[in-house]
């Protein structure tokens, strides 16, 4: 597959294919360990990816096959957060994670090998996850001094039930793409060396629908787990659709027209 460069970054690569862009931790030698950095640069991607209406579908991967993502990286970790090179503790992996959630595109996750603590969190708030048969899950926080009580959890929970949610952050235990697979958590496993073309494949394939119909659903089933954030976004794509309407212009171009807005001339849909 040819990927073109999008912009050259320190800790990320950020490629396109077609209407598909791909966002790759790329720190191999940590596993796919993030700092603060490299999760504004991918902050950075995604909102490129956001507005620019020749990209329909966001993969984020790890570079490497051994790990797609082993979470914050430890060796950096301080009191209050990850510290950047200002000296300032963060936890801005949390704004990364809203920002995959409300990104009106399917954001879908390539995993090949360990998906683990943070890291897997960020596999799981993506919209679809396509794993690789050597990918492995699992949560490490209780382990290591530290928790995501958040989507980690809660989010979590509903995806793979109240059960099964603890049981990952209880024991933190490690599962095979299949057993991840068979608790819903994950959606296909494939070969190795087939997981980019079936990436690519599952994008391309959600590429040839409607993209508001997209946009509406993803923004649907979020609103459903995040409460009023979630129906804010939502109702934010309401307006937008409605501003694209006649009876939605009638109301702006009466008031710049310094007329009364004649709405009876629209439909009343029952
Ligand atoms: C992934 C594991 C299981 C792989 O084991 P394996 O194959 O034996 O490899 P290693 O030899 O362990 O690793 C290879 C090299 O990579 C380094 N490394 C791996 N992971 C990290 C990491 N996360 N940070 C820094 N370095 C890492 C190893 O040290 C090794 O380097 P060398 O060769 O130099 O020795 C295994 O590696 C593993 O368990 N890794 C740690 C996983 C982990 O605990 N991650 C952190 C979990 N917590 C978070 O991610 C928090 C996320 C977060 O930001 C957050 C979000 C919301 C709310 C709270 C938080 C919060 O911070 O608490």
């Amino acid at each position: 597959m040819n990927w073109t460069t999008i912009k050259e970054y320190q800790e990320i690569l950020f490629e396109q294919y077609g209407h598909i862009a791909k966002i790759t931790i790329n720190r191999p030698h940590v596993h796919n360990a993030f700092t603060p950095l490299t999760v504004s640069e991918m902050i950075e991607a995604f909102t490129i990816s956001r507005d620019d209406a020749s990209i329909g579908a966001i993969i984020l991967t790890g570079a490497g096959d051994k790990a797609f993502c082993s979470g914050g990286d430890q060796s950096i970790r301080g009191n209050g957060g990850y510290i950047d090179d200002h000296n300032i503790p963060r936890l801005n992996v949390l704004d990364l994670q809203r920002l995959i959630r409300i990104i009106p595109k399917p954001v879908i996750a390539m995993v090949k090998g360990w998906s683990i603590g943070g890291g897997n969190v960020l596999q799981l708030v993506c919209d679809l996850t396509i794993a690789a048969e050597n990918a492995v899950f699992g949560q490490t926080g209780p382990n290591v001094g530290s928790f995501d009580a958040g989507y980690g959890s809660g989010y979590l929970a509903r995806v793979v039930g109240h059960k099964k949610a603890k049981e990952v952050w209880f024991t933190c235990r490690q599962y095979s793409a299949q057993e991840a697979l068979d608790m819903g958590w994950i959606n296909t496993v494939v070969p190795l060396e087939e997981v980019e073309n079936e990436t690519v494949a599952w994008a391309e394939e959600i590429l040839k629908k409607s993209p508001t119909a997209i946009r509406f659903i993803k923004a649907a089933m979020n609103a459903d787990t995040d409460g009023l954030a979630g129906l804010q976004q939502f109702a934010g794509d309401a307006t937008m659709l409605y501003y694209t309407t006649d009876e939605g212009r009638e109301g702006k171009n009466a008031f710049l027209e310094k007329r009364d807005p004649d709405f009876e001339k629209f439909p009343k849909f029952p």
